[in-house]
């Protein structure tokens, strides 16, 4: 495929989305023209989303990088000189071996997350080399950690509902997520189960675009989902409209949660809610009375200090009514746990010299940077962009800032992150390279091929780390590895059953490979809880000494259960979630892309802008203690007053303070030490 100059190639979406579409790349004089969806992917079906079907703007943009570059001015000024490969893996090698001698081999750490969902490229080789070298390691918190840890304390593994059955579904809550935007063909599926008479409920603090196209929107102040399941949960037993013999045989904690959620009464929930008790007692009773509900769990709903308690609210819904049983029904939050590759052949933790290394939360990456004691004195960031991602970002850039640091980058692109680097590496796309991908949300592996050769000197990550590993001296045949090799024994995983049968020969003939689903129709009888059993009540958390119920417990800074506001130095609450055109930060360079946002919007309740003498088109400054924001007012009825709204994650420019997350806090979820993006307060006014 790569040397031929004209044709249409297979391919992967690499990014950090569920769907994980088949591509076709067409391919004119050597060169990608046009990105296609593939129709014979079996979930897909040859639809793709408008950002990826522009992505040859992103693998050719002018400003993509070419060449290794060593920094020459002050620290984010990006100035860089071009220097060579051999140049630059001689100074990272030179600068860690000497720190490793003088401050030992964890004040060197690894930042990266899924900027390409590759499993050799962020969960492989990569990791191979920073624990040869022993480096400290990251704990990866920044996306799902609380959505997930709450989802598992229900049902004990990542896996839930699967997408093709959700058509069969009667009823369909999304719950805190944008699917519209940001899981596209679970709208597709959606949409087949509304013809045939589903209702589509969604749950979000503002009318977004799924929220639009959904049958019925329903506005919560952030943070309140744990109410809202708690009191649906109060209707469903109040009203008997609860699947006695399944709770029976498959939930632990039934009686427990009965007692408990009688103080949930529709009155006390809508209190906190915002939710008239009339909506709150229809959801429950629609809820209640469906054949088939299927609730999608979204991203959104978690990112908050309460986010794992929320998920876990929601994710005990479906074991009251039994859905489970149906055809369609349940729920599901992330799917990943269906495809998990055996991570001890691909990652290699045996290589490490200290198996005991410290863990630093990525969340708390500008407070890793400011230790005074064991300091951290070099940082590798690959597959993120941590200056405009990470919450707190004012306290990242003055870590990322300090002199002493040593700083490599390995992207496409100078990102905001990388005009702070010692060293910017060029990385190639995905579409260069060799790569296997699972999905968090449909049950394909698929395999990707380089379609185009590497553009410049660029080299993918599996290329890079096995380099640098050599370099350092590493002699484990793990360094020298192919593609192939470490696809195949990343599939030779007998823990994971639905694995099985999916090899490397199959995945070359066939590109995609499905799960075996043999162990999907008896998963019920054999849940990977403790107890086995769906938990509704759960030991380990209570020994935690957390809730064992769902509980609502109020955000650590935001909305208390009365309009907050008045008198409050920061009365608004202030969420960022992202935006249609841009995945994460990647495509924000792209003017096509940006063209398509325009520019950073602040979506205001008309309350909330009259107060502040705000009009619609007026450019605003948002603010806490932690930092700014700018951006155009939108004034909308979008949101309940006192919340305001901003979709994206811009980079820095324009002569716009432009990062969300100058204003976010960097604490920690109450399960999975997750990120907590959206508990956050702000004051906005016209500038
Ligand atoms: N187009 C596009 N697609 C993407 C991405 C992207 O950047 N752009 N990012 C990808 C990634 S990494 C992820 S994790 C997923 C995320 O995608 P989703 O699962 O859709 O999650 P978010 O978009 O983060 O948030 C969804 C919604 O949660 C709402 N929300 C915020 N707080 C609360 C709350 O307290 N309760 C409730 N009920 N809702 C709340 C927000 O208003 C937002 O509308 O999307 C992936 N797909
Ligand atoms: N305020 C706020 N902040 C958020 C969120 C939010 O909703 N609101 N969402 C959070 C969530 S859910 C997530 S997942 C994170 C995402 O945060 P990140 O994972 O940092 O996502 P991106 O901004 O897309 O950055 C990915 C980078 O990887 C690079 N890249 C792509 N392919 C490769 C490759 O093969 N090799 C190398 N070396 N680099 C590559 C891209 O060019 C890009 O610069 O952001 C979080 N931050
Ligand atoms: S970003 Fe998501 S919807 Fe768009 S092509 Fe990639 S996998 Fe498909
Ligand atoms: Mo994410």
């Amino acid at each position: 495929m790569i040397h031929e100059k004209e044709g249409v190639f297979p391919a992967v979406c690499p990014l950090d989305c569920p769907d994980t579409c088949g591509l076709l790349l067409h391919k004119q004089e050597g060169r990608i023209v046009k990105v296609t969806g593939d129709p014979e992917h079996p979930i897909t079906q040859g639809a793709i989303c408008n950002k990826v079907r522009h992505m040859a703007e992103r693998i050719y943009h002018p400003e993509r990088l070419l060449y290794p570059l060593r920094r020459i001015g002050a620290k984010g000024e990006g100035n860089f000189e071009e220097i060579t490969w051999e140049e630059a893996i001689t100074e990272i090698t030179g600068r860690y071996r000497s720190l490793i001698e003088e401050y030992g081999s964890e004040s060197i750490l690894p930042y990266s997350f899924y900027g390409n969902m590759g499993v050799l490229s962020v969960d492989g080789m990569d990791r191979r080399f920073f624990n040869a070298l022993g480096a400290s390691r990251l704990k990866q918190t920044i996306c799902n950690a609380a959505g997930n840890a709450g989802w598992i304390s229900v049902m004990g593994a990542n896996r839930g509902t699967v997408p093709e059955e959700t058509v069969n579904a009667d009823v369909i809550l999304v719950w805190g997520g944008n699917i519209v935007s940001t899981n596209m063909h679970q709208v597709v599926l959606a949409e087949k189960a509304r013809k045939n008479g589903a209702k589509v409920v969604v749950i979000d603090v503002h009318k977004n675009q799924t929220g639009q196209w959904a049958d019925w929107f329903i506005p919560l102040h952030p943070g309140t989902d744990s109410a809202l399941a708690a009191g649906m949960m109060h209707v469903l037993f109040r009203d008997g409209l609860v699947n006695e013999p399944f709770l029976e045989r498959y939930t632990l904690g039934h009686q427990e949660l009965r007692e408990h959620v009688k103080q949930y009464t529709p009155q006390h929930v809508s209190s906190i809610t915002g939710i008239p008790v009339a909506d709150i007692e229809k959801l429950a009773t629609l809820y209640g009375q469906a054949e088939a509900a299927y609730i999608h769990i979204g991203n959104g709903l978690q990112h908050h200090d309460n986010g794992g308690m929320a998920v876990r609210s929601v994710a005990c819904l479906p074991a009251l009514t039994g859905h489970w049983q149906k055809r369609g029904g349940g729920a599901s939050k992330s799917n990943g746990g269906y495809s998990s590759m055996n991570s001890e052949a691909l990652e290699r933790p045996d290589l490490r010299p200290n198996p005991d290394a410290r863990v630093i939360n990525m969340n708390r990456i500008g407070e890793a940077l400011a230790m005074e004691e064991k300091p951290v004195k070099a940082v590798f960031v690959y597959c993120s962009n941590p200056l405009v991602v990470a919450p707190d970002a004012e306290r990242v850039k003055a870590g990322f800032a300090r002199e002493d640091l040593f700083t490599v980058v390995h992207d496409l692109f100078m990102t905001d992150t990388a005009k702070y680097a010692d060293i910017v590496l060029p990385a190639t796309s995905t579409f260069e390279n060799t790569d296997v991908y699972g999905s968090y949300w449909h049950q394909y592996i698929q395999l990707q091929e380089p379609v185009i050769p590497k553009v410049g000197e660029s080299r993918s990550n599996v290329e890079l780390f096995a380099a640098l590993g050599r370099a350092m001296g590493f002699e484990d045949p793990a360094f020298n590895e192919s593609e192939q090799d470490m696809i195949t024994k990343g599939l030779e995983y007998p823990h994971n059953p639905y694995l099985n049968g999916v090899t490397w020969d199959g995945l070359k003939e066939h590109r995609r490979v499905k799960l075996d689903m043999t162990p999907y129709e008896t998963f019920l009888e054999q849940l990977p809880t403790a107890s086995g059993k769906i938990e509704l009540y759960s030991a380990a958390l209570e020994a935690a000494g957390l809730p064992p119920l769902p509980t609502y417990i109020p955000l650590k800074e935001g909305y208390d259960g009365v309009r907050r506001g008045k008198g409050n130095r920061y009365p608004l609450m202030f969420i960022s979630p992202p935006n249609h055109n841009f995945l994460n930060s990647t495509f924000a360079n792209v003017p096509k892309h940006q063209k398509l946002e325009k520019e950073p919007f602040l979506q205001i309740h008309p309350e909330d802008a009259a107060e502040r003498g705000i009009e619609d088109g007026d450019e605003v400054t948002v603010y806490n203690d932690r930092g700014v924001y700018e951006a155009r007012a939108k004034v909308t009825d979008k949101m309940l007053p006192g919340t305001v709204v901003s979709q994206g994650l811009w980079w820095d420019g324009n002569g716009r303070r432009q990062r969300a997350n100058a204003l976010t806090p960097d604490r920690l979820s109450d399960l999975g030490e997750g990120a907590v993006f959206f508990s956050t307060v702000v004051d906005v006014k016209r500038h």
